[in-house]
């Protein structure tokens, strides 16, 4: 199969990167002090996650990142985003901080920085420690603190060598899918849950970047949202509804208060009794980058077995889709990126995009993964056409370098640039890596 071409010149200083999250790739679950995450929880928990997976081992990253990073520096990118595990800082959520485990984001951020990568740290991608679970997690108002001394705690330790730093990745899924929908972690489906959530987790977002921009001079700081058109499964009265409904939960309700100082007006009604008098410039505070992670159109129908009444609809049977059945729209990627950077006007990075197949090693040893390239082709070229048309995107990081633990579909879905044999942890670049490296080869001879 030919390989894609791909656009050569880009934006002066155009940041080409890869993304992955702690509790998908760390392993090390129980070593140097870290207790369990609600993840950890939700793997024990019988028919929640697929064969009865963990993250017990997941990628070895803990002991093996130094072999990571040095993939990363071949494959020639300039930022690499991360998250920290609050857990192994904090292994009580709060109190006691665990030096061993602020350890290793020392010695992580030491050998991305010399390897010529900038480190992007997210503080929170959806392993909250179990003990603060146990305590009310999200629901309880005072989760906005505890965020906030977690966050000094990593800022202090490591403000002075990371620059760019997000508060939380994807509000929106680990909410709806933890408290209405019972598809993530902690498991609930509950509206009142849920609508304590939104609100307590949007008052932790901002009460870290308040901490982050007392204790990191020159802090580049943004958040990062899942975004993406809902469209409705066919074209009835109901599925419109509630792809209207989805919509709000799914990309505004966490972007309008934290930008525009406002919940969406139909969030607003409901929420209200969370609200006190100063919550939403609590929320509202200035930031840098919009962080937008999109994967494609989702689609909505009518579900009135779940709390808000919607669910998830199925794309028409003609869609194109990628290897694990995600639609696939690039256009639509386009017009995302020229709305979004009207609509907040705040630079946009794309903080993840990918496509997940079940990629194999072929009896070479070789993996070849051209669905995926063709997938990133098509979406790098749709970005470069939101660019040209006046969208102010200034980086693009795939989802993800190594194929990892998937949450509820544990390790089967692959995602990663890099294949990872999970019974002998071996490290396989898919031909996706090599095309990746050459187009940011590319790049920075297009840009010079
Ligand atoms: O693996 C996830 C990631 O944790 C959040 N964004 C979507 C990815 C693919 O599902």
């Amino acid at each position: 199969m030919p390989t894609p071409p791909f656009p050569t010149a880009w934006p002066e200083g155009f940041l080409w990167g890869v993304s992955t999250s702690s509790y998908q790739i760390e392993g090390a679950a129980a070593e140097d002090g870290r207790l369990p995450s609600i993840w950890d929880t939700r793997c024990r928990t019988a028919g929640k996650v697929a064969n009865g997976d963990t993250g017990d081992v997941a990628c070895d990253h803990y002991h093996r990142y130094a072999g990571d990073v040095a993939l990363m520096r071949e494959l020639g990118i300039g930022a690499y985003r991360f998250s920290v595990a609050w857990p192994r800082v904090l292994p009580r959520g709060r109190g006691a901080v665990n030096g061993k485990g602020l350890d290793f984001y020392d010695r992580l951020v030491d050998t991305v920085l010399a390897a010529g990568i900038e480190p992007w740290v997210c503080l929170y991608h959806w392993d909250l420690p179990q003990a603060l679970e146990g305590l009310g997690g999200w629901t309880h108002r005072d989760s906005a603190g505890w965020f906030a001394d977690y966050a000094a705690v990593v800022a202090r330790r490591c403000g002075d060598r990371v620059r760019h730093w997000a508060t939380f990745n994807e509000f929106a899924v680990f909410t709806l899918f933890g408290y209405a929908m019972d598809w993530g972690a902690p498991g609930l489906r509950d509206r009142d849950a849920h609508l304590r959530a939104i609100h307590h987790v949007n008052l932790a977002h901002g009460a870290g970047v308040d901490v982050l921009r007392d204790l990191v001079p020159g802090a580049s700081i943004g958040a990062i949202h899942n975004q993406q058109p809902v469209w409705p499964e066919g074209e009835t009265e109901p599925n419109r509804a509630a792809a209207q409904w989805l919509d709000e939960h799914w990309n505004h309700a966490f972007p309008d208060p934290q930008l525009r100082g406002h919940y969406p007006p139909r969030i607003a009604e409901v929420i209200e009794p969370y609200v006190r008098a100063g919550d939403l410039a609590r929320i509202c505070r200035p930031l840098d980058w919009f962080g937008l992670n999109h994967y494609g159109p989702i689609f909505a129908k009518a579900d009135p077995s779940l709390p808000w009444g919607f669910g998830w609809g199925s794309p028409p049977a003609d869609a194109p889709r990628s290897e694990i059945g995600w639609p696939i729209y690039p256009e639509a990627f386009r017009d995302l990126l020229l709305d979004l950077s009207r609509a907040y006007r705040l630079p946009v990075y794309v903080t993840e995009n990918g496509a997940g197949g079940d990629d194999r090693p072929d009896a070479a040893g070789r993996v070849r993964d051209p669905k995926r390239v063709s997938y990133l082709a098509a979406h790098i070229g749709s970005m470069h056409d939101a660019i040209a048309a006046g969208a102010d995107v200034r980086g693009y990081f795939v989802w993800s370098v190594l194929d990892n633990f998937e949450w509820g579909s544990g390790y089967g879905p692959r995602f990663g640039l890099v294949h990872v044999d999970f019974a002998t942890q071996a490290r396989t670049p898919k031909s996706s890596y090599r095309w990746y490296r050459d187009l940011i080869r590319a790049a920075a001879a297009g840009s010079r």
